[in-house]
């Protein structure tokens, strides 16, 4: 679980952001997609995933992530467009507080893939308690 301060590019014109594959975004994006429209009174996320590896960005607005890893849970604001926050496998997320006006844009490391996700909290501290296999230790 990380930030990542976003350079940027700014001119007489306005600001420009770039994020690009293995600089910005420490994986392959293969996968964007944008969160917009939630209501302030509901919580989104409430799941992990298996391998996913996700960056996230509020664009405009600003909303609260949770993010647990199953030995403690931080809680971020992101109100600020030059703020991504990393997010690896097997970390549960929850976000919350959108403000109306919150269009929250995240990069992804894979297509999109229901089998990749836990929804159960249990489940997911079960896994994340598990000895993990050399294989899984080094992502
Ligand atoms: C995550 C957090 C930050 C798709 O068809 N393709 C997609 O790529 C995604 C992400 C979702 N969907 C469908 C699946 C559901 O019918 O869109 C609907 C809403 O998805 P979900 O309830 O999973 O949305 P969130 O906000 O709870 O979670 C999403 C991502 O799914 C998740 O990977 O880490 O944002």
């Amino acid at each position: 679980m990380d930030t990542v301060e976003l350079i940027p590019k700014g001119d007489e014109r306005g600001m420009l952001i770039a994020l690009e594959n293995l600089k910005e975004v420490p994986f392959e994006i293969r996968r964007v997609y944008y969160i917009y429209g939630t209501k302030s009174d509901f919580r989104r996320g409430k799941h992990a995933h298996r391998n996913l590896q996700q960056l996230a960005v509020c664009v405009a607005g600003s909303c609260r992530f949770v993010l647990d890893d199953g030995r403690e849970r931080k809680e971020y604001l992101l109100n600020r467009n030059t703020l991504g926050l990393k997010i690896g496998p097997m970390v549960w997320r929850e976000m919350y507080d959108f403000t109306p006006d919150c269009v929250l844009l995240v990069l992804a490391s894979q297509p999109y893939d229901e089998s990749d996700y836990v929804r159960s909290y249990g489940e997911f501290l079960a896994l994340a308690k598990a000895p993990k296999s050399p294989i899984n230790e080094s992502l």
